[in-house]
């Protein structure tokens, strides 16, 4: 899979390199790209940013300049991702639907979003007749100071479900079968006493169809609890 991400700071997607992933582009598994999108600034400011059209707080991110840096990367067939707060709501399902592309390109926006008109120029059918998505995704119910901390939250969601890029493919499988309502078991390890407080005995037992029901009953319980 090839991601590129482009943002204004792109040294706020360093931690990219890292861990996993550090591991998984040595692999040849992904190949991550990070763009500085003031290169695409004309103006002695490098400004990328306007006021808006019909008045009110903040600014806008200018559509000439997304424009001019995202010619330069999309390619046919790709899905382009605009972080944005007003997005759909990002979930497991979305990320084992992007796990499979071959080409992602986030476009993260900062103050008050990017101008409309970018994502409807990619979203014509010029683009989609090239096999090009365009996608406006958030993370969650609170705002950012903008789209990189969310593009790096859908980067790890994704990219650990290529096959290789995780080391125990099975933690994946038991997940998938959660992934509706997203339920997890609580889990234990050695020892078996700690600070007074007891394993559930039923996990040491060794009776795997019990093990599985009481996990199963305790998963659904903390979801409940969450609700
Ligand atoms: Cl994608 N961007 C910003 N700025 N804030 C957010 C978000 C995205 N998702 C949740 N909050």
């Amino acid at each position: 899979m090839k991601i590129d991400v482009i943002s204004i700071f792109p040294e706020y997607l360093a931690p990219l390199e890292l861990s996993l992933l550090g591991k998984a582009q040595d692999k040849g598994l992904l190949e991550i790209n990070v763009h500085d999108l003031r290169v695409h600034t004309s103006d002695n400011h490098h400004s990328v940013d306007d006021t808006p059209y019909g008045g009110g707080a903040g600014m806008v991110m200018k559509a000439q300049i997304w424009g001019d840096a995202l010619d330069d990367l999309i390619t046919d067939g790709c899905d382009l991702i605009i972080l944005t707060p007003g997005g759909r709501r990002f979930n497991q399902r979305m990320a084992e639907e992007l796990s499979t592309k071959s080409h992602l390109l986030f476009a993260c926006g900062r103050y008050e979003g990017i101008d409309d008109r970018v994502r409807q120029h990619y979203s014509t059918t010029a683009y989609s007749d090239r096999g090009i998505r365009v996608h406006e995704i958030s993370i969650g119910d609170y705002v950012l100071g903008g789209g990189e901390v969310a593009s790096m939250v859908i980067i790890e969601a994704v990219t650990r479900l290529i096959p290789g890029v995780l080391g125990n493919p099975e933690s994946i499988v038991e997940e998938s079968h959660m992934s509706e309502g997203f339920v997890e078991y609580p889990s234990f390890t050695k020892p078996a006493t700690w600070r007074d407080l007891e394993v559930p005995e039923i996990l040491l037992s060794g009776n795997h169809a019990a093990i599985a029901k009481w996990r199963s009953e305790a998963a659904h319980k903390r979801a409940q609890d969450n609700l």
